[in-house]
């Protein structure tokens, strides 16, 4: 059960009881899909605090070893309360999802208890997903290359960005899945040079432009994330080029993926590839990132990454060039890292597509 694997990193830690305000990481440990909660994790308790809304749903889904706390005023008095039972002399603060004004008012009203920074336990224990996560996130890859494949039928110069971007949305939904994981991104032309730019309500895509969409979908609460360019009617020789070193470096990278690969040098591999062709500048950003119940999670697959891969992380490699006023190139998969390599998820075509 994934609080008692959790309960051994925080043993082995020191960091009894460690308090998580995150609630993508509270319905990861306990199942809990609501819009207010708090969990206190102790030795040998668990203290789910929220309020009368979700009360009698919560109790129904918490595991019997989870106590229910009701919280009536401020969170922090309900807080302290369940501090005080516990009778340790400090706390262990998840560092990423603590806002300030609760830091505050847990300064306020916890006095006496020692508030120490506690790193983020629960979002390095979902790197290593398990079978039933590895499942579903196999399913919404699948989705998201038949929506790709559905998209290739479709796209046509004339057609506004937006439309496209609905019709990803609809496909998806009418597949299973809770929506998209982001705004898909549709990018035709010089658009395609931001690498998150915003989709268009007017603009139409037209012959000789290129068309970049980044997406994903959401199912059964895992996302995940694809990324494909293709040309629409033609293709310039400049960007026949730039294709060929993006397609390079992602290739170089995907054929590197296997559990010990420091995320940092992973990084490196597409990176070298793509400024010894001259266009180091123009990939700011970093190679990729983990995905699961989030779409970006950890590990960051950047320059100066320092965590290894593990097999079981579910990570992104997404390359791209990009040229400002003219246009841009990315390609994107997402890899499940196996015992001796790395199994790409996403199959849509990468060869060169004018449609
Ligand atoms: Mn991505």
């Amino acid at each position: 059960m994934r609080l008692n694997r959790l309960k051994s990193i925080l043993r082995r830690e020191l960091k009894f009881p460690y308090f998580i305000p995150s609630l993508v990481n509270i319905k990861y440990l306990t199942g809990f899909q609501g819009s207010f909660a708090y969990l206190v994790v102790d030795e040998d308790r668990v203290f789910f605090i929220s309020d009368s809304r979700y009360e009698e749903y919560a109790r129904s889904i918490l595991p019997s070893s989870v106590v229910f706390v009701l919280q009536e005023n401020d969170f922090s008095e309900t807080l302290k309360n369940v501090v005080k039972g516990i009778g340790k002399g400090e706390l262990y603060l998840e560092e990423h999802s603590l806002f300030l004004s609760n830091y505050l008012l847990m300064k306020r009203d916890l006095r006496g208890i020692k508030l120490v920074p506690g790193g983020d336990v629960v979002d390095r224990l979902r790197m290593i997903k398990d079978e039933d996560e590895i499942s579903s996130i196999r399913k919404a890859a699948e989705i998201t290359d038949a929506c790709f494949k559905h998209l290739l039928g479709i796209i046509r110069p004339g057609i506004i960005e937006w439309d496209i971007a609905v019709e990803i949305e609809y496909f998806y939904r009418k597949n299973g899945c809770s929506g998209a994981s982001f705004d898909s991104i549709v990018a035709s032309g010089k658009g395609s040079s931001m690498p998150h730019y915003a989709t268009s309500m007017v603009k139409k895509i037209e012959r000789g432009d290129m068309l970049l969409i980044d997406m994903g979908c959401v199912y059964e609460g895992y996302n995940s994330d694809l990324t494909r360019t293709v040309f629409m009617t033609s293709i310039e020789p400049a960007f026949e080029r730039i294709y060929s070193i993006v397609r390079e470096a992602q290739k170089a990278a995907l054929e590197r993926v296997r559990p010990g690969v420091l995320t940092g040098s992973l990084d490196g591999t597409a990176r070298g590839i793509i400024t010894d062709a001259g266009y180091g500048k123009t990939f700011g950003h970093s190679l990729g990132h983990g995905l699961g119940l989030e779409v970006h999670e950890l590990p960051a697959v950047k320059s100066k990454g320092d965590i290894r891969l593990r097999k079981n992380m579910v990570i992104t490699i997404e390359p791209g060039i990009y040229i400002p006023e003219s246009g841009g190139v990315r390609i994107e998969d997402m890899v499940l890292v196996t015992s001796n390599g790395g199994e790409v998820l996403t199959t849509s075509p990468k060869d060169i597509t004018v449609v």
